[in-house]
């Protein structure tokens, strides 16, 4: 029975206590599972969705379209003098299965520069928001203000679109989003921290750099090549994350790609998912203060940390719903880090926190997952370049998983794919219905 939960204990592990709900057993054995568990597991383990661009193992990480990220980084075109793949390379790998030539991210970009004007009335939106308001809610805000330029919207509502046409102007959707979301980006980014200085879009830049030239914090191609890594690397993590499922499922119902990536950036606002970063960095610069200039150590981190689980919060930037290995994302930005700034104070950080954290989060006996994710080094390395404004760490997620995103919304609208209406039952259903 699931009634009167003792308030200290989360409703899965009660669940746990009654059945075999080891996550990843359920392909194994899936009769010996309870309902309990699908239904308040927060859906862990359930194939239920279709996602061409990209898939997760939980030892080795993502591929997008079959290539791990190790191999996108070696196999897609850069920028002249860069080592890095370009993110607007994975989006056309993720959209076409494609590695593109240098001439096809070329014009890929040269489009993108064609698009990527915002209109005056969207300008005039974002300039009025109030500085103190969070740089995601603008984001959101933006994309909404977006929405009425919308290829799809404008089409279906003519009335003369045909199923059949709907991934196109989808497509022209995607294109222009992915378009806009980096000046929309910036301009926030300047509006609260600039003083409302902004700097001209360039041309002759390729997406992610020209991104970071807006941001007028660092005009080194270092810092170029820092923001195309991580714009590379956050575009896509299959479909089930918090952000990708909820564009999924907003566009399922055929909203266009404006309301459905705005729909996921809300998503993505969250502290268990793409806002981690932020708190990631929050935590190291707290422990880095708390410290006083004396040398890290595993074991003053190790008392860190669990002093933050004594406080009843997580540590940012560890652990993960599917992965159950250090994330390739994290390893591929400890590579950039120690061979640009390993003597960062913030990288020493959290390359100590690296030894010290997995063991806490291992003792507690019900972390699925203790290894560093992704955000327990992008925000460390953002602000080796001067970009340490971590309210906005989370944006710079959003406009690389706008890749992501978008690319799948092409995709759904492709393969036809229905509403989605999953079923959901009461805790007296569950109770009177399950073994
Ligand atoms: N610190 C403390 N406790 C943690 C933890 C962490 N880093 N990771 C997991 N746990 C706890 C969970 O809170 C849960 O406790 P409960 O049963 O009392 O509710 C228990 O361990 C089992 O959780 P687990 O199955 O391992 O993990 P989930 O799939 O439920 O959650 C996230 C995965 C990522 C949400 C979880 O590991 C977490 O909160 N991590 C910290 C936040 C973070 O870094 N998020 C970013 C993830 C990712 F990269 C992204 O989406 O962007």
């Amino acid at each position: 029975r699931l009634d009167s939960p003792p308030p200290q204990q989360s409703s899965r592990r009660l669940v746990q206590k009654q059945g075999p709900a080891k996550r990843g057993d359920f392909e194994k054995a899936p009769g010996a599972y309870t309902l309990h568990w699908l239904c308040i597991g927060g859906m862990r383990g359930i194939k239920c969705m279709i996602s061409e661009t990209s898939l997760l193992d939980p030892m080795e990480g993502i591929r997008y379209r079959g290539r791990t990220l190790q191999e996108c980084m070696d196999q897609l075109p850069k920028a002249p003098g860069s080592k890095i793949g370009l993110p607007e390379a994975s989006f056309w790998l993720l959209l076409t299965d494609e590695i593109p030539t240098d001439a096809e991210v070329k014009a890929l970009n040269e489009e993108l520069h064609k698009r990527s004007a915002l209109p005056a009335d969207v300008v005039k939106l974002i300039d009025s928001i109030p500085k103190d308001t969070h740089p995601m809610t603008q984001l959101a805000m933006g994309l909404l203000a977006l929405q009425p330029t919308s290829e799809f919207g404008k089409a279906y509502r003519s009335g003369t679109l045909k199923k059949s046409e709907y991934w196109q102007v989808t497509l022209e959707d995607a294109l222009s989003l992915v378009a806009k979301v980096p000046i929309l980006a910036a301009r926030i980014f300047c509006n609260v921290f600039k003083d409302g200085k902004h700097i001209p879009s360039d041309p002759s830049l390729d997406w992610a750099g020209n991104y970071a030239n807006m941001l007028g914090v660092n005009d080194s191609d270092k810092f170029k090549d820092i923001t195309r890594l991580y714009l590379m690397l956050h575009a896509d993590h299959e479909a089930g994350n918090v952000s990708a499922h909820t564009t999924h499922l907003v566009g399922s119902a055929l909203s266009d790609s404006y309301y459905s990536f705005a729909a996921g950036v809300c998503g993505l606002a969250g502290p268990l998912h793409g806002l981690a970063n932020q708190e990631c960095l929050r935590w190291l610069k707290n422990t880095h203060a708390t410290l006083k200039g004396q040398e890290p150590t595993v074991e003053l981190l190790t008392d860190f940390a669990k002093e933050t689980l004594a406080s009843g919060k997580v540590i940012p930037g560890f652990g993960h719903g599917v992965l159950r290995n250090t994330d390739p994302r994290y390893t591929i930005q400890r590579q950039f880090v120690q061979e640009n700034f390993p003597d960062d104070p913030l990288a020493k950080l959290a390359e100590v926190c690296f030894q010290a954290i997995p063991p806490v989060l291992e003792a507690t006996g019900k972390v699925k997952n203790p290894w560093p994710n992704v955000d327990a080094l992008s925000g460390t390395c953002m602000q080796h370049y001067g970009l340490d404004q971590e309210d906005y760490y989370t944006v710079v997620f959003a406009v690389s998983r706008a890749l992501g995103c978008t690319s799948n919304l092409v995709w759904s609208r492709l393969m036809g794919l229905p509403i989605e209406r999953p079923k959901s039952v009461t805790l007296d259903w569950l109770s009177k219905n399950v073994k």
